[in-house]
């Protein structure tokens, strides 16, 4: 048999393997020691020194040709070790959905919120969450000794007390922002201040950390309807237009009028829950920017008014329609049972 034959029968000897064991036993009799390209090696010693050359040559590039081929398909015997055979294979089975994960819910809520206020010029700021007891209290109108403070339940910071700005907290709301933002000089203010806050309290609607929006609109001739006007275009956007809000009169010491703004409870429909307690869920606070809070600012009251509103984010997320979460901690538990539904 001449190289060429050779040659075509292993190519045909290679179509019908189906095994590994079968390739090897194939390449034993091909390229082994005692196989058939040795053999020839062995035929062509008694031939002249120049036909051993042309045809030795020959025989070495049949034979690398041999093993690359039975290299290549190694590899692919081995791939389909354990695949099915190709008339098994169902072509509509799906394939596997890699896992991926997805912001938080808190987050995705913020997102949403800025979204929401971005139309309307409104833009996000940030503040210090842990800030002097002046920017969270004092510049608001509620000097140390207003009974007021006792309402947010303060962490206080154990460090050394500043003659102006007094101790420091970790911020009670959102509303340290608020002189902050004025004391930047810059007019009209259209702010959003997204924050963490803190408090000591903690039961199935109150968490010793939490998220707030404030909203501030300073600019002349603002008035109450702006800010009924805000409020109204946020819950329609952010909890649909079938969501009823109403606003209670309150004393806060930094806006005059006062208001909490409270949205119908979506676990109960409005009949009372164990996480509403009467059919109503505080949403947060707003009111009219207060004179002292504009001065505190250095703006000048009686040429500029404003309003303002804070609301907690973990609150809102709670009210959106169809969502029945009946107890805040669970939003920070990071139980992925829970979170995955989101
Ligand atoms: C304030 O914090 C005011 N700064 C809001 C404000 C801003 C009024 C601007 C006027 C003008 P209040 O303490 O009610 O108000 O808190 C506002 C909202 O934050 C609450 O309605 C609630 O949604 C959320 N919140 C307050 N405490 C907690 C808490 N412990 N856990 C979760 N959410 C909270």
């Amino acid at each position: 048999m001449d190289l060429k034959e050779l040659l075509s029968q292993f190519k045909n000897d290679l179509k019908n393997i189906s095994s590994l064991e079968n390739l090897e036993a194939v390449r034993l009799s091909y390229a082994g020691k005692k196989g058939a390209l040795a053999k020839m090696l062995k035929d062509i010693a008694n031939l002249s020194a120049e036909e051993k050359k042309t045809l030795g040559k020959k025989i070495n590039e049949a034979k690398q040709e041999i093993q690359e081929k039975i290299a290549e398909a190694q590899g692919g015997l081995a791939g389909k070790k354990s695949a099915l055979p190709m008339d098994k294979f169902l072509k509509t089975l799906p394939g596997k959905k890699p896992v991926t994960g997805h912001l938080h819910i808190i987050s995705q809520a913020i997102s949403e919120i800025v979204e929401i206020f971005k139309p309307l010029g409104f833009t996000r700021a940030r503040y210090p969450e842990i800030d002097w007891e002046y920017f969270a209290f004092e510049a608001l109108n509620i000097p140390s000794t207003h009974p007021a403070r006792d309402e947010w339940e303060t962490f206080f910071i154990d460090a050394p007390v500043d003659k102006k700005f007094g101790r420091q907290v970790i911020t009670p709301h959102t509303s340290n922002g608020q002189v902050r933002e004025m004391l930047k000089g810059n007019l009209p203010i259209r702010m959003l201040n997204i924050s963490r806050c803190g408090r000591r309290q903690e039961d199935a609607s109150h968490l010793q950390t939490f998220f707030q929006f404030e909203g501030l609109a300073i600019d002349k001739g603002v008035s109450i309807t702006h800010l009924k006007g805000t409020l109204e275009y946020f819950v329609k956007n952010f909890f649909g237009p079938k969501r009823k809000i109403r606003l209670r009169p309150y004393d806060f010491r930094f806006t005059e009028p006062s208001f909490e703004v409270d949205i119908n409870c979506d676990l109960c429909g409005g009949a009372g829950c164990k996480f509403c307690k009467g059919g109503w869920v505080e949403l947060g606070g707003a009111g009219m920017v207060h004179p002292n809070v504009l001065k505190a600012g250095g703006i000048d009251p009686n040429v500029y008014t404003g309003f303002a509103f804070g609301w907690g984010i973990e609150r809102v997320y709670m009210m959106k329609g169809g969502i029945k979460i009946d107890d805040i901690r669970h939003l920070v538990n990071n139980d992925l049972r829970f979170l995955e539904q989101f």
